[in-house]
C-alpha cells in the first residue's frame, strides 16, 4: 500500500499566524492576512523530499543531528503507554523508538476528547502521554490532569513552527506541544458528486440527503457536529446563545434519520471502500481514504475533501504528559523523538494531517503536497473560513444539545 508521502509548504505560515494568544473565540480569518510568515511560506518547496521519507526505509534515527537530547538510559522505563486518536501514528515510528531505546510503546486509542477526558479524570489510567485537542488541553491543565513539561528534555522544540506555539489554550506551552493539526469539512466521493460539494446543506438538509440515506456519517463529536450545523446557520462554532444552539440541535435532529451513524472511528475506511458516499470528516482521515493507510486499507482515487463555503473548524492536537504518568521521563524522551524532523515528516506523510514541525515540512514529498493543494489543506482563501473551538464556562451548552441529539 502506498504510504502518504507528502509536502505541505504554502500554508503553514498563514496557519501559524492565526489563533494567536487570544482567549476569545479566535477565528482563523483575521490573522490570516498577516504577512509575517514565520517559516516556509516564502521558501520554495524543497525538491529533495522523496527518498527522505520512503515506504520501505526504516525511520531515520539521527539522535545526534543538531544536538538532540542526551538520554539517560538508566532512567528509561521498559514500557510507555500512549493514549492517542485512532489512525494517528505510523506504527514504524513506534518500532524505531523501540529499536533505538528499548522502550515498547503501547498505543490505546480514543475518538473524542470527551471520551479521553472521562478516562483520564477517573485517575490511574496508566497512560503517560496523551494527545488532546486545543480546547481539551485548556480543560486538562485547569483541572490539574497534566504536568508541566520539562523543557530541558525537549530540545527538539526548536524545530516547531513558532507560529503554532503559544496558542490560546496553553500560552507559553507550559503543558503541551503540538503534535498534528488539521481541518474539518466534508469528504465526498466524486462519482456521486461530479460537481463537487460547496455547502454544509449537502450533508445536513433532508432534501439533499434523502437519496443517500444510510450512506454517510457525521462525526461523533460534541463540538464538531453542532459546529457544522452552526456554520450552516451562519454562526460561529463557538456560539453560546441557547436559542441558536437549539436551532443547531434541530438541524441535527432533522438530519439524524438519514445518517448511517455518528462516526469518528472508521470514516476513512468506509469512504475508501465506497460504503459512504460522503462524510463529515477530518482532513487527514479524508486523505487516508484517498491514499490508503499503510497496509491497513487501500485508497480510493474518487475521494475529495472540501471546506464548505460557510466555513469549518481548524484544530490542533497536542502532546501532554499526565500528572499521574508512571513513566514521565520516558514520555519526554518519546515526545522529543517525535519532534525530530525526519520522524515528524514520516509520521505526517503516513497519516496525512498537517505538521506543526517547520523542519519536517521541507522533508515531505510531492504526492501528498499535491493533495494538500487539491484541498486537503487550506489555502489562504479557505483559511479565512476556519475557526478554532474555544472552551469556556458557556460552552457547556454543547454537551446539553449533543446529549439531546444523541439521545433521541
Ligand atoms: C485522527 C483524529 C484526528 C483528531 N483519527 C481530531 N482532532
Amino acid at each position: 500500500m502506498k504510504r502518504l508521502l507528502v509536502v505541505f509548504f504554502l500554508l503553514l505560515p498563514l496557519l501559524a499566524a492565526c489563533g494567536g494568544a487570544t482567549t476569545q473565540a479566535p477565528t482563523a480569518a483575521a490573522p490570516a492576512a498577516a504577512t509575517t510568515a514565520p517559516s516556509a511560506a516564502t521558501a520554495a518547496p524543497v525538491p529533495t523530499a522523496q527518498g527522505l521519507v520512503s515506504a520501505t526505509a526504516a525511520p531515520a534515527a539521527s539522535p545526534a543531528a543538531g544536538g538532540d537530547l542526551e538520554v539517560d538510559r538508566s532512567k528509561l522505563s521498559s514500557e510507555l503507554f500512549f493514549f492517542n486518536w485512532s489512525d494517528y501514528i505510523d506504527p514504524a515510528i513506534l518500532e524505531a523508538f523501540e529499536t533505538e531505546y528499548g522502550v515498547k510503546v503501547t498505543v490505546d486509542t480514543f475518538d473524542a476528547n470527551e471520551d479521553m477526558l472521562a478516562k483520564v479524570r477517573a485517575g490511574n489510567s496508566g497512560y503517560d502521554l496523551v494527545t488532546p485537542s486545543d480546547y481539551a488541553v485548556d480543560i486538562m491543565w485547569r483541572e490539574g490532569l497534566i504536568q508541566e513539561l520539562d523543557k530541558s528534555l525537549l530540545p527538539n522544540v526548536r524545530h516547531m513552527d513558532p507560529g503554532l506555539l503559544n496558542k490560546y489554550f496553553d500560552e507559553g506551552n507550559k503543558f503541551s506541544l503540538p503534535y498534528m493539526y488539521g481541518i474539518t469539512g466534508i469528504a465526498y466521493n466524486k462519482e456521486f458528486f461530479p460537481n463537487g460539494i460547496d455547502s454544509w446543506a449537502a450533508i445536513l438538509e433532508p432534501a439533499n440527503i434523502e437519496q443517500f440515506r444510510g450512506q454517510f456519517s457525521m462525526l461523533d463529536d460534541e463540538r464538531e457536529t453542532p459546529g457544522a450545523a452552526l456554520k450552516l446557520l451562519g454562526k460561529s462554532l463557538n456560539e453560546t446563545d441557547p436559542t441558536v444552539l437549539n436551532q443547531a440541535r434541530d438541524i441535527l435532529l432533522a438530519q439524524k434519520p438519514f445518517i448511517a451513524a455518528y462516526n469518528s472511528s472508521d470514516v476513512n475506511r468506509k469512504l475508501s471502500s465506497g460504503e459512504y458516499v460522503m462524510a463529515h470528516s477530518w482532513s487527514g482521515s479524508a486523505m487516508q481514504a484517498r491514499n490508503g493507510l499503510g497496509d491497513e486499507f487501500p485508497g480510493n482515487p474518487n475521494i475529495n475533501f472540501v471546506i464548505p463555503k460557510e466555513g469549518g473548524m481548524i484544530w490542533m492536537d497536542n502532546m501532554v504528559v499526565l500528572k499521574d504518568s508512571p513513566n514521565a521521563y520516558t514520555a519526554h524522551v518519546f515526545m522529543n523523538f517525535l519532534m525530530r524532523p525526519e520522524i515528524a515528516a514520516q509520521n505526517t506523510a503516513y497519516i496525512g494531517y498537517l505538521s506543526p514541525n517547520k523542519d519536517a515540512v521541507p522533508l515531505l514529498p510531492q504526492e501528498v503536497r499535491d493533495l494538500y493543494a487539491e484541498g486537503f489543506a487550506p489555502d489562504a482563501e479557505v483559511l479565512k473560513r476556519l475557526e478554532w473551538a474555544v472552551r469556556n464556562e458557556q460552552t457547556t451548552g454543547f454537551t446539553q444539545i449533543w446529549t439531546e441529539v444523541k439521545g433521541q
